[in-house]
């Protein structure tokens, strides 16, 4: 066991006695896409980096840290082990989807619970970055750093119809995963966009799924 390590652990074992803020960042050790591909291709070897921070902000390194993803349709999964990268936290994975769908990614950093990363969508196009959003539609930005991103405006009403473009200006990527539904706009790069028309009124809730802390919701009337 190296000093990095040991120094991890007690500071892990500290915050375990804070259960108040382990709701908030979904487990002991949160891990995170911070990079990857605008669009996850089928077949072919995706790299992402991966971040793993205690209590959703501080980066540490626990190993090994172990990635799955599961097909939501199919049940079936994929697993690997990411490699270390340089700085604190700082991992990459390497994970070849085999088919077209939503998979669910979870983290397991050593022997800390499981982590949630939220669902990402193979093989489909996404993330544009329109220079202008179309007259008419809602633009909501996604803000923030590291850890602390948020959706501004956090609640809005539309009417039915609208277009809504979620603007990624954080340095760190993000999704949109409405409530209740499987749908999820796949991985948002820095810079990056996703756009959805909203046709059926009613309220929709949605949470980041690397990111539980950031949600919004949109009414439509
Ligand atoms: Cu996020």
């Amino acid at each position: 066991m190296n000093p990095k390590r040991i120094v991890a652990l007690i500071v892990l074992a500290a915050v375990a006695l804070l259960p108040l803020h382990f709701s908030h960042a979904g487990g002991w050790a949160s891990v995170e896409i911070v990079d990857g591909p605008d669009v996850l291709e089928i077949g072919k070897p995706m790299t992402m980096q991966l971040s793993i921070k205690q209590h959703g902000i501080n980066p540490v390194d626990i190993d090994p840290l172990v990635i799955s993803a599961t097909q939501t349709e199919t049940g079936k999964t994929i697993e690997e082990t990411a490699a270390k990268a340089t700085g604190d936290g700082n991992y990459t994975i390497e994970l070849t989807f085999p088919s077209k769908g939503i998979w669910n990614l979870e983290g397991r950093p050593g022997s800390f619970p499981a982590f949630d990363m939220g669902p990402v969508k193979v093989g489909q196009t996404l993330g544009s970055t329109p220079m202008t959003a179309p007259s008419g539609a809602l633009v909501i930005d996604i803000t923030g750093g590291m850890g602390s991103g948020a959706f501004d405006p956090t609640t809005t009403e539309i009417v039915a119809g609208t277009l809504v473009v979620w603007v990624n200006n954080s340095t760190e990527g993000h999704t949109i995963v409405i409530d209740g539904t499987n749908e999820s706009s796949g991985l948002i790069g820095p810079g990056a966009a996703y756009a959805r028309i909203f046709d059926e009124p009613g309220t929709y809730r949605y949470v980041c799924g690397p990111h539980p802390n950031m949600t919004g919701e949109i009414v439509v009337r």
